[in-house]
């Protein structure tokens, strides 16, 4: 929780605003929750409900049981690792996304020798201090209904609602948005993992700039260094600081990357008034409600394609810290 504060600070400094004293106490309560390792798998949508559904091995059934002049029902998956870094248990108890008309929360279970998949009662808890897989043949976000094809490459956002109970003890849930990419196998191990990922919202054009934010933690015995960032949404992508220069702002380019220590001091974050992925000549809309994909390159020779949900920056920093804090 300590490292929130001094991110309030920088937003609410940002906006040049005061932020008013209740919300501020009800942004502190919010509890941190990470989630990273995020993607889905690829679904096939057919024309004319003919065919069948790709994309998970229990589609195929669902699929037959379409052919009563009925669209397939496509369906997808999405996996990741969710971390409870905070002192109150948290309960992911749904999810909403754009790309089909159903989102559960679905765990794999054997039932006479049969795997079978069914929505978890009552969500799946995610205990302090821990961290919780959903991974194929267990937990996962289910997407039924999806409406069109996605493929790998592709990126989506989606929004996991987490239920916890307050200082008081009251029942509270919090929206965290994440993005999941689309691949066809699960992503490689890494000893860094991304979490609370976010790229700004702009209205493309000549001369657009955005920002993406995130936290890099490296969790392996090795430190690393981040050396370039990619997205094909921009038409250069650079790793930037931001520092004071006298009494003005400056941003630019990072000499050599961005150590990411392993050890004590594990995690970097770039946030808001400090280090950045700059993106330089946006020329299409960055739309909330969308993601892009963004590959880092270490000077391990890691490189890592993650999704980046897209999100108004007023809104990140102003009372956002449900997005700061992922
Ligand atoms: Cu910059």
């Amino acid at each position: 929780m300590k490292r929130l504060i001094p991110l309030l600070v920088i937003g609410a400094v940002m906006l040049g605003v005061g932020l008013p004293h209740a919300a501020a106490q009800d942004e502190m309560t919010k509890p941190a929750v990470y989630v990273h390792s995020i993607w889905a798998r690829p679904a096939m949508v057919m024309d004319m409900g003919e065919g069948e559904a790709e994309g998970d091995p229990m589609a195929t059934e669902e699929a037959d049981d379409a052919d009563m002049g009925m669209d397939a029902m496509v369906t997808s998956a999405a996996y990741m690792q969710i971390e409870n870094p905070g002192e109150a248990p948290l309960t992911l108890v749904g999810a909403a996304a754009e790309v089909s008309e159903v989102v559960e929360i679905h765990e794999v279970t054997m039932v006479d020798n049969v795997m079978q998949m069914r929505p978890v009662e009552g969500g799946i808890e995610i205990p302090t201090g821990e961290s919780v897989s959903l991974e194929p043949g267990g937990y996962h976000v289910m997407f039924i209904g999806v409406h069109e094809t996605i493929e790998a490459g592709d990126a989506f956002p989606i929004t996991l609602t987490f239920a916890y109970a307050d200082d008081m003890g009251a029942d509270m849930t919090m929206d965290v948005v994440v993005a999941a990419i689309v691949l066809e196998e699960p992503p490689a191990e890494s000893p860094i993992v991304v979490y609370g990922a976010w790229a700004r919202a702009v209205v493309g054009g000549e001369g657009v700039t955005s920002a993406a934010y995130l936290t890099l933690d490296n969790r392996g015995d090795d430190p690393d260094r981040l050396i370039s960032a990619y997205t094909d949404a921009a038409t250069a992508t650079e790793i930037h600081e931001m520092k004071m220069d006298g009494e003005v702002m400056v941003m630019r380019p990072v000499e050599g990357g961005i150590d990411i220590p392993a050890g004590e001091t594990h995690t970097v974050a770039l946030a808001p008034g400090g280090l950045h992925v700059m993106m330089i000549g946006v020329p299409e809309d960055l739309v909330v409600g969308e993601a892009l994909v963004l590959t880092l390159t270490f000077e391990s020779g890691l490189e890592m394609q993650l999704a980046v949900p897209i999100m108004d920056a007023m809104q990140m920093m102003g009372d956002g810290m449900g997005g700061m804090s992922q």
